[in-house]
């Protein structure tokens, strides 16, 4: 090894070996890489060695940038978001760097130069799972976002051993197999062993006199340990590389001495597995709450360590923890981090003896709250039993925020005891249970809904009293995802028709510039560029589909695509109707005309949801049907894709012609997977619900299939008494394809299979898929007509794409710094 390659040596020069950009350097250090820390040579590398020597050799010019990030931003003094999520769901890291490093064409001829498959290389690495769905995945775009846009930020959240369960399907059923991510090792994190937190829980408290004050000691009867793991996050076309930043759990001591001793050598090694289960795994359901302790002990876990951390680091720069606030803005990332408000408080009275009032004016002034559902069921509770035994001195706390907040209550809203009851942070209603929506509101500057429609709702039915006493603290931020992943690395075909049209790359960082795609909605020779492009995509999905799921579908069909969480508010179940509905038309009518399709579906089940798993069954028994009926199965296709997560998803976006965005109005806060679909230029079937109602606005009605009850009318119809039964007997298609699954037809004969699903459909009915069955399959016959004039779709398919700059989490990540966090860019020079 050359001097140069030596760690110790300067970084920085642009002809290092570490850090250099250029074809020849990048394929001097991936050898280099897989023989110092691979213990391997090229001619015996496996695709994993090479695919962990090709993450290393990114990961080295990262560091490089991080490094000189971190310096910039210490010496700015600026202030730092630090955004607590239990869930960051990344995506694959390679391909993503090497996009905003700028060097994806010169490392794949680099790689060609080697005789590697570049393919294949990245094909190796396994997703970071550690999310569920839309949240988790929005925070890994803000954070793509917050370094493009070079923002001091820091992503606060779990390193979990699992992540979210790898699914397959057995005989049309899910079965859950354990995410084993770390199994081949994490190239992208740095373990931090020094830097680590101590986290209390249970035992009981005292107090004593200090200084002739009244103090609080907590003697608890665990503590575990916070390790840190840092990955780096870089920005687009920028130096700037902020920190995420992942708690690990562990005993602080791997063997109790005494109990050792003693020959209690079980009891010894339990305390230590009794930590470690703590960032073991990630709770598998999108919209919590199951209220275990488990789940509890994670959320305090982590917001523990981070607070700890950002005191650390203010101690460090400041000294002093006054004016904590304006160095740091915290957001809650829904109410899994809200006990953060509370210990913050206990940090700073009991740890740093500060006074109540000071602390409060410091906690308040620091932390601002997303809230991500209406859903009842997913608001965050805890009994008061449960938080107490945990965590005895945040319960004292809680309860002290309370009795200062009711005062309050009490002297606005005089009298009104009612109003007192429903503010209150502990419910007594239900067994005395703590409300972590309304810990979160209080102890927040700032209170932000996830879309127009969605803000409005929370200020007017969960947060309305609280909106009531503070309306200056409620704002909208809507959501947004990344570009640089959703259009770049998941299709590059219309990355390079965007540049080509555009002149430059600039709509990456200014989506808004893709507005000049307009004028060609009516240019025929661009048509015929966007058609090549869309059926090179499709093509590609069916290779894919036939490789990996074993089925064949036609490119030239209507790809018509439903890929979210499953849940009965998302109607997958809607979608499943429309299809038997045609399927029994065609059986009825064979010559009839319909537009060819393709239906896909994907989307894992929460493990304990049995409704939801029956869903996935139902469309891998109505697939099973369908597809092997020759006399439909040209022009009907279904086909389930297994295991949809981040990876799998970047074949899907590009391929889709349609986007099932269905959900009952009122209950999706925004959704995601709408606006990922139409910035690839899929045209949106949808409902007045979340996000849909501003893509819509954005794209023009004309370009888009609206359907479906508003939720006012969804809402009117509930309360005048809602009787889905009555609707079948009018809707004589409906209640044959309700028939059609009770009959056993997708069930071998079995009538019992799907009577549940069948039952709930037609005599509860929550989510009132009833109600607008008819409006959708309406719509859908207009999708088919739409589809038989190409010209037609392709204009509607680009003005699409023109429109959806709104959409950039870079536009949700301005308006945050502008509306809420008040802060700016610092700009990391290399
Ligand atoms: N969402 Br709360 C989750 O994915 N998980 C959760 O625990 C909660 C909300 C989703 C919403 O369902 C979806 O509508 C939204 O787009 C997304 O969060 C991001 O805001």
């Amino acid at each position: 090894m050359s001097d140069m390659n030596r760690p110790g040596s300067a970084v920085g020069e642009s002809d290092h070996i570490r850090t250099g950009l250029s074809k020849e350097q990048l394929k001097q250090a991936y050898i280099d890489n897989l023989f110092y820390l691979l213990g391997r040579f090229l001619e015996v590398a496996t695709p994993h060695d090479s695919y962990m020597a090709a993450a290393y050799t990114v990961r080295d010019r990262m560091l490089d940038r991080w490094i000189k990030t971190a310096r910039t931003y210490k010496a700015s003094q600026a202030r730092t978001v630090c955004y607590l999520s239990a869930e960051f769901l990344l995506g694959p890291h390679l391909a993503k760097n090497l996009i905003n490093l700028g060097i994806m064409e010169v490392s794949r001829e680099a790689g060609a130069e080697l005789g590697l498959d570049f393919e294949a290389i990245l094909e190796q690495e396994e997703e970071p799972g550690l999310g569920n769905g839309g949240l988790g995945r929005l925070a890994a775009c803000y954070l793509d976002s917050l370094a493009t846009l070079q923002i001091p930020a820091i992503g606060y959240g779990i390193r979990y051993e699992f992540g979210i369960f790898d699914q397959l399907i057995e005989d049309g059923w899910q079965v859950e197999k354990s995410d084993v991510w770390l199994r081949d090792g994490n190239p992208w994190e740095l373990p931090r062993p020094k830097l680590r937190f101590p986290v209390r829980f249970g035992g009981h408290t005292e107090t004593f006199q200090d200084d002739g004050r009244v103090r609080v000691r907590w003697i608890p009867d665990l503590v575990v340990e916070g390790r840190a793991y840092d990955t780096p996050i870089l920005g687009y076309g920028v130096s700037n590389a902020n920190l995420l930043r992942l708690w690990s759990a562990h005993a602080p001591e791997s063997f109790d001495f005494q109990a050792f001793n003693t020959g209690d050598y079980y009891g010894a090694v339990h305390a230590k597995v009794e930590a470690e289960t703590i960032s073991k795994v990630l709770y598998p359901n999108d919209e919590p709450q199951a209220g275990k302790e488990l789940r509890l002990k994670q959320q305090y876990f982590f917001a523990s360590c981070s607070l700890q951390d950002m005191i650390r680091l203010q101690l460090g720069a400041a000294g002093t923890l006054e004016g904590f606030h304006e160095k740091f803005v915290v957001q809650l990332n829904d109410t899994h981090p809200a006990i953060a408000v509370a210990e913050l408080m206990r940090l700073l009275i009991d740890e740093h003896r500060m006074d109540w009032e000071p602390a409060w004016e410091i906690t308040r002034r620091t932390f601002a709250f997303t809230n991500h559902t209406l859903l009842p069921e997913a608001l965050e509770t805890w009994t008061v039993a449960l938080f107490g035994r945990l965590l005895p001195r945040l319960l004292e706390i809680v309860y002290e925020i309370n009795r200062r907040f009711l005062d309050k209550v009490r002297m606005h809203f005089l009298g009104d005891e009612a109003r007192i009851a429903r503010m209150s942070l502990i419910d007594e209603g239900h067994g005395r249970r703590i409300r972590m929506a309304h810990l979160a509101t209080v102890g927040s500057f700032a209170i932000n809904g996830v879309a127009e429609m969605h803000s409005e709702l929370v200020k007017s039915t969960i947060l309305k009293d609280f909106h009531d006493l503070w309306p200056e603290r409620f704002h909208n931020v809507t959501n947004g995802v990344t570009p640089r992943r959703f259009i770049i690395v998941s299709n590059p075909r219309l990355a390079r028709l965007l540049t080509e049209c555009c002149g430059d790359d600039g709509w990456v960082r200014d989506m808004d510039r893709l507005r000049s795609l307009e004028p060609l909605a009516d240019d025929v020779g661009f048509h015929e560029d966007w058609r090549r492009m869309k059926t090179a995509a499709k093509r590609d999905l069916a290779d894919w589909l036939r490789r990996r799921v074993g089925v064949n579908v036609d490119p030239e069909t209507l790809f018509d695509v439903q890929v979210k969480r499953i849940h009965e508010y998302k109607r997958q179940h809607l979608n499943v109707l429309h299809i038997i509905t045609l399927y029994e038309r065609l059986k009825a009518e064979p010559n009839r005309d319909v537009a060819p399709r393709t239906f896909v579906f994907g989307g894992k089940a929460a493990p304990g949801y049995l409704m939801a798993k029956l869903i996935i069954k139902l469309i891998n028994s109505v697939a099973e049907v369908i597809n092997q009926d020759p006399q439909v199965n040209d022009r009907l296709r279904v086909v389930f894709m297994p295991d949809f997560n981040v990876k799998n998803a970047q074949h899907l976006y590009p391929a889709a012609d349609l986007s099932e965005q269905i959900s009952m109005a009122g209950k999706e806060a925004s959704g995601t997977g709408n606006m990922k679909f139409a910035m690839n230029g899929a045209l949106t079937i949808g409902t007045l619900d979340g996000a849909n109602v501003e893509i819509r606005e954005e794209v023009g009605d004309e370009n888009f299939f609206l359907f479906g009850h508003t939720a006012e009318q969804l809402q009117r119809l509930q309360a005048e008494g809602y009787r889905p039964w009555e609707i079948c007997n009018d809707r004589f298609e409906l209640r044959s394809a309700l028939d059609l699954i009770a009959s056993g037809l997708f069930s071998h004969g079995d009538k019992e299979l799907f009577r549940p699903l069948v039952e709930n459909l037609l005599y509860q009915d929550p989510f009132m898929v009833l109600a607008d069955y008819e409006l959708y399959l309406d719509r859908q016959t207009e999708v088919s007509h739409a589809w038989r004039d190409p010209k037609h779709w392709n204009r509607m398919s680009i003005l699409n794409v023109a429109r959806m700059g709104k959409f950039s989490s870079d536009r949700s990540i301005r308006d945050y710094c502008e509306r809420i966090w008040r802060v700016r860019p610092v700009p990391a020079e290399l």
